[in-house]
């Protein structure tokens, strides 16, 4: 899985709950269109209607062996890079998409304990050479995403873990960022969202259309 021909763009999203992906990548992909960009926003898990259904099976059941939960995710990406996100980028579309590997090291990983060799060889099998162009980290203390995210309901499986494990998960997201400075960058989700937004917009003019 390679995307040598591709001409999109695949832009990710990433960080804790509640951090304000689902609300950036609406305003962001708005952004986009209003520049000429074809824009296709997707999530995951999910995306297709098979990586839709394992969604199910990850947010409403548990617990899952935690090398079985990282291979579900896998399963939904795989699918849903097939079925969703390649075709877009090879016709010229931009992805903006809520979430992707990173979470799977962030959740997976730092969160439940799956080794970051397993995390790789599933990358590997999965996603072939692909990686997103640019990804941008939300960042923000756990206790106000997650007052962000229960303020709008029920809490799925991930939320309901504990205070430990999401800043488990917001120290992840950190050091991949570290980690990968060409291809990510961190951006402070405690701001008003129209400033998250303009922090976004500066990264793609920079970074990607620069
Ligand atoms: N998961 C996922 C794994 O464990 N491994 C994986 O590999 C993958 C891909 C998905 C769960 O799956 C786990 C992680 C997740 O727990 P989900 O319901 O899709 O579950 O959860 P999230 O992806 O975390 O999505 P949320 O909807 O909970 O959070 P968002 O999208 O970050 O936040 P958003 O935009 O919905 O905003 C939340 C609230 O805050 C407000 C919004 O209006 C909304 O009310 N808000 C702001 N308020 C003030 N200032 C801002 N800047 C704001 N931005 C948004």
């Amino acid at each position: 899985m390679t995307r040598t021909t591709a001409k999109g763009r695949f832009i990710t999203l990433e960080g804790g709950e509640g951090a304000g992906k689902t609300t950036l990548s609406r305003a962001l992909a708005g952004a986009l269109a209003a520049r000429g960009r074809p824009v296709l926003r997707t999530r995951e898990p999910g995306g297709a209607p098979g990586a839709e259904a394992i969604r199910g099976l990850l947010l409403g059941r548990g617990p899952w062996d935690p090398v079985a939960e990282a291979m579900l995710h896998f399963a939904a990406r795989r699918e849903h890079l097939a079925r969703t996100v390649l075709p877009a980028l090879e016709s010229g579309i931009w992805v903006v998409c809520d979430r992707f590997a990173d979470s799977t090291l962030a959740y997976q990983g730092a969160g439940q304990g799956l080794s970051r060799d397993v995390w790789e060889r599933l990358c590997d099998l999965a996603l072939g050479a692909l990686r997103p162009d640019l990804t941008l980290v939300l960042d923000l203390p756990p206790e106000r995403g997650m007052g962000r995210a229960l303020s709008r309901g029920d809490a799925n499986r991930y939320e309901q873990a504990g205070d430990a494990f999401h800043a488990r998960v917001r120290a992840a997201f950190l050091e991949i960022a570290a980690r990968e400075p060409g291809r990510c960058a961190v951006l402070d989700a405690g701001q008003p969202a129209e400033a998250v937004l303009g922090s976004a917009l500066g990264l793609v003019t920079e970074r990607l259309e620069g």
